[in-house]
């Protein structure tokens, strides 16, 4: 059986999300309301195909993709840079590369336990969240 991510999940710890999100220029007064947000995490899966819906009290993101397909990515309510995305499988893991102006950006999924991952990297920052089902 494949992992499966589905399911609601509710974000109980964020390590240097503060220096991730410095290394994207996201200004101090938006830096201040996003780093005591607890975003919630609504994941579809459907085989290769995802849909997550990041929502908290301040801003939603939902991205769309299919693993092995290349997409533009707009980050929108984010950083708002465009970059191109690509999700692959590297074992039980799911991995994001998100080529464009920052280097080294990307994010990674994976299950441990009961407890959804997600790494988010920009340049030399690494953001570890971990994330409990509501
Ligand atoms: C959407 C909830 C967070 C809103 C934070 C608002 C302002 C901060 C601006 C930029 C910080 C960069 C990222 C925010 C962190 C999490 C949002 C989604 C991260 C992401 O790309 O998750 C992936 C993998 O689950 C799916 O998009």
């Amino acid at each position: 059986m494949p992992v499966d991510f589905s399911g609601t999940w509710n974000l109980v710890s964020n390590d240097n999300f503060e220096g991730y999100m410095v290394a994207l220029g996201i200004d101090f007064a938006t830096r201040k309301i996003a780093k005591v947000l607890k975003p919630q995490k609504v994941i579809k899966q459907d085989g290769d195909s995802f849909h997550i819906h990041t929502t908290s009290t301040f801003r939603d993101y939902l991205l769309e993709f299919k693993v092995g397909q290349e997409f533009e990515e707009d980050n929108k309510g984010l950083d708002n840079r465009k970059c191109k995305s690509l999700v692959t499988w590297e074992n039980d893991k799911l991995v994001c590369v998100q080529t464009g102006e920052k280097k080294n950006r990307g994010w990674t999924h994976w299950l441990e336990g009961d407890d959804l991952h997600l790494e988010l990297r920009c340049e030399n920052q690494v953001c570890r969240q971990v994330f409990k089902r509501a």
